[in-house]
């Protein structure tokens, strides 16, 4: 028997990413709903062969569900995700809005799986650029421990939504006027002032804080420490948006506790690491680049190099399909984890299942 499946924010980037996911990997979905807002009530999807009608998310859908994705802004989730949960569903939340909540998992589950036991009916799936740091750092933590993370991003326009694909593509095509072309939505929907993203590098992804960091560096920072169940690491994070439809890139400095640390043992922990592809070959200029990351599952490392002063330090190069382990295929991850684990509620641990009729009596 599968699951009853709904997604909110059907219609999006990633809520797109996630049916399509979905499907590719054969999740046991006996049932899936799609939602989004009342804009795209009524409006068709396709899963499976099979034609689907978008309905408005609301309370009341979510009766009967067992597994919930959520991608549709912070403040959908904030209201809809613990509506979700209070009539049984599991959610798991691409937003921002639980995160750091001390009873929210914050799940990469090649890094911290053994924390979704913890979970209370919510689960947290991370920001796309801090998922494809951590699982490269990862392999490297384990052989070598980590000590500092100094990280520079090249993002994606797709991790701003669908409608920041569609301002790079019309700037695109308009070269007579590159630094005046109409800018209305980037670096952040709803800020003082937009900037043109085609043929440009705009150092501000999301909203800034008084210390000058901005907010997606906060959760590089701050998720990266929950993740790794490092409070002490030292992480700092400088995030740039490129004009890049699909595919984060991020030039990442990292401190392990090793002096003798070398480039051979972290090229081994990364060739063994699952989800990781090391493609590294200077001299066939063999290195990631996102054009060949979009679509892929993997995170793709390369550019590995011992950093020329501080003994144990090393720099690399990772790019990775931030819809995909960036958002939905890391969510989908998580449940089929929770699925393999026993830990969707009514579940047993050998994965057959079990309801409860409220008196404690499984039916
Ligand atoms: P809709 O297409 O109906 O606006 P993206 O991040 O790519 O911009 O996508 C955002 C997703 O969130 C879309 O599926 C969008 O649906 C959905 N969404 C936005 N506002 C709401 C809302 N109030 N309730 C449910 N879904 C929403
Ligand atoms: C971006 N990383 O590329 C952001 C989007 O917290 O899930 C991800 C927003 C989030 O713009």
């Amino acid at each position: 028997m599968g699951y009853r499946v709904a997604i909110v924010g059907a219609t999006g980037a990633v809520g797109q990413g996630i049916a399509k996911k979905l499907e590719e990997r054969k999740f046991p979905a006996d049932d899936i709903l799609f939602l989004a807002s009342a804009r795209s009530a009524g409006s068709k999807m396709e899963f499976g062969g099979k034609e689907y009608t978008i309905e408005e998310a609301a309370p009341e859908r979510f009766d009967g569900v067992d597994i919930a994705f959520f991608s549709a802004g912070g403040s959908v989730s904030k209201q809809l995700a613990p509506e979700a949960v209070r009539r049984g569903a599991v959610v798991i939340d691409n937003t921002s809005a639980f995160r750091m909540d001390p009873d929210t998992p914050l799940i990469v589950p090649e890094v911290n799986r053994e924390a979704l036991k913890e979970h209370r009916g919510l689960i947290a799936n991370p920001n796309c650029s801090t998922i494809q740091m951590v699982a490269a750092l990862e392999p490297v933590r384990r052989k070598y421990g980590l000590k500092k993370v100094i990280v520079s991003t090249y993002q994606a326009v797709s991790g701003a939504g669908a409608a920041a694909i569609g301002e790079l593509e019309k700037q695109s095509t308009d070269m007579e006027n590159r630094a005046g072309a109409e800018a209305g939505l980037l670096p952040v929907k709803g800020d003082k002032k937009h900037y043109p993203i085609a043929f440009n590098a705009v150092p501000q992804i999301d909203v800034f804080s008084e210390d000058g960091y901005t907010f997606e560096e906060w959760k590089m920072i701050n998720e990266t420490k929950k993740i790794m169940g490092m409070p002490e690491l030292s992480v700092a994070a400088t995030c740039v948006r490129l004009p890049v439809v699909t595919g984060h890139s991020e030039s990442i400095y990292f401190e392990t506790d090793e002096p003798t640390a070398d480039t051979a043992g972290i090229r081994e922990s990364l060739q063994r690491a699952e989800g990781i592809t090391l493609m590294d070959d200077p001299e066939s200029q063999t290195y990631p680049m996102p054009l060949f990351a979009e679509g892929k599952d993997d995170v793709f490392v390369g550019r590995l190099r011992r950093d020329l002063d501080t003994p144990g330090a090393f720099h690399f190069w990772v790019v990775a399909d931030n819809l995909l382990k960036g958002a939905a295929l890391n969510s989908i991850q998580i449940a089929e984890a929770l699925i393999a684990d026993g830990l969707l509620k009514g579940e047993k641990a050998d994965g057959s299942r079990q309801y409860s009729d409220g008196d404690g009596h499984a039916v």
